[in-house]
């Protein structure tokens, strides 16, 4: 069984170099925020599963492809036989490491993703299920989907990790909250980034306030992101702080999924809230330092590169 099973929807990619509206050639690549953890985890050595529905189009083989290459367990994922195509999504550096997102996934294969796709894919042994904010932001049934994978791995004793994600483009901020609520009772490992914490609060309070309550609600690791300042941990142990490591950065797409799979893959390891962190920071820095989503995610030799000083040539 994998260590690890992950849902959501996974897309074609598109990058720019620069400004779309002036044409020229683009990246084609697959992109996902669950299946970027995914890579990051299989790339350390980790057993994972990944489940969602792609388009029976060469942009669905794309993906799938992309993901057996990487060594995920794609056995459960679906190819939507309705004619929904494979959600795109294109990117464009704008100024520096600012880049826009411009989705094409509205009726895609992907946010028809349903709760019988996912439930079988939680066999006897599997450790974490790891979902985002993004799918209830999809469709209704992607949002119950969600609900039922969280309920259901609640029951069977599987570790849940729910990253917020939230995703402007997608939905407002209300009913974010409100879609988040049901998921966070199941929720062992929250991860938001600063300003999405309180996206998981019931009423407006401050991070330490909101951190108690997440506690107090059963939520056993509360992981707050603050970018390029690191990243903190809650536990009932206490608070623990890491500052990011300092890399140049090229492209900050895919980071918060780095650093989850760096974060899942210590915990699985066994590590201690700092050895989680350390490994967060680890791979969120290599997703910070080169171009793509997932594609410079390091394998578990490539993580002591971090400590290597920039410049160095390793012959
Ligand atoms: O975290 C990176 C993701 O945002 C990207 O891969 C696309 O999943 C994606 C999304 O929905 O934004």
């Amino acid at each position: 069984a994998p260590d690890v099973v992950t849902f959501g929807e996974t897309m074609a990619a598109l990058r720019a170099d620069g400004p779309l509206r002036l044409g020229g050639c683009l990246g084609l690549s697959a992109a996902g925020a669950e299946s970027n953890v995914a890579i990051g985890l299989a790339r350390l050595g980790h057993r994972v599963r990944w489940v969602g529905r792609v388009g029976a189009d060469e942009l669905g083989a794309l993906v799938l492809r992309t993901l057996r290459a990487e060594g995920i367990d794609t056995d459960y994922a679906v190819t939507d036989d309705t004619g929904r195509p494979t959600g795109l999504l294109l990117t464009e550096p704008r100024l520096g490491t600012l880049t826009r997102v411009h989705y094409y996934r509205a009726g895609s294969a992907g946010s028809a993703l349903l709760a019988a796709d996912v439930l079988p894919a939680l066999t006897a042994g599997v450790r974490v299920l790891h979902l985002t904010g993004i799918t209830p932001a999809l469709a209704p049934s992607a949002a119950e989907a969600a609900r039922a994978a969280v309920t259901a791995a609640r029951q069977a004793g599987i570790t849940v990790c729910l990253d917020v994600n939230f995703r402007t483009r997608l939905w407002t901020t209300d009913s974010a909250r409100e879609a988040l609520r049901p998921l966070l009772a199941g929720t062992d490992l929250l991860v938001a980034s600063e300003d999405e914490l309180p996206l998981a609060l019931e009423r407006v309070m401050g991070e330490a306030d909101g951190v108690k309550s997440l506690l107090a609600q059963g939520v056993r690791d509360v992981v707050v992101k603050r970018g390029a300042r690191g990243a903190t941990v809650y536990t009932a142990q206490g608070r623990a702080d890491l500052p990011a490591r300092r890399v140049p950065a090229v492209d900050v797409v895919g980071a918060g999924d780095a650093f989850v799979a760096g974060y899942l893959s210590a915990a699985l390891d066994g590590a201690d809230a700092t050895g989680r962190l350390r490994r967060a920071v680890t791979t969120a820095g290599f997703a910070v330092a080169t171009r793509g989503d997932w594609e410079g995610l390091p394998t578990r030799d490539e993580l002591a590169l971090c400590d290597r000083g920039d410049g160095t040539t390793v012959r």
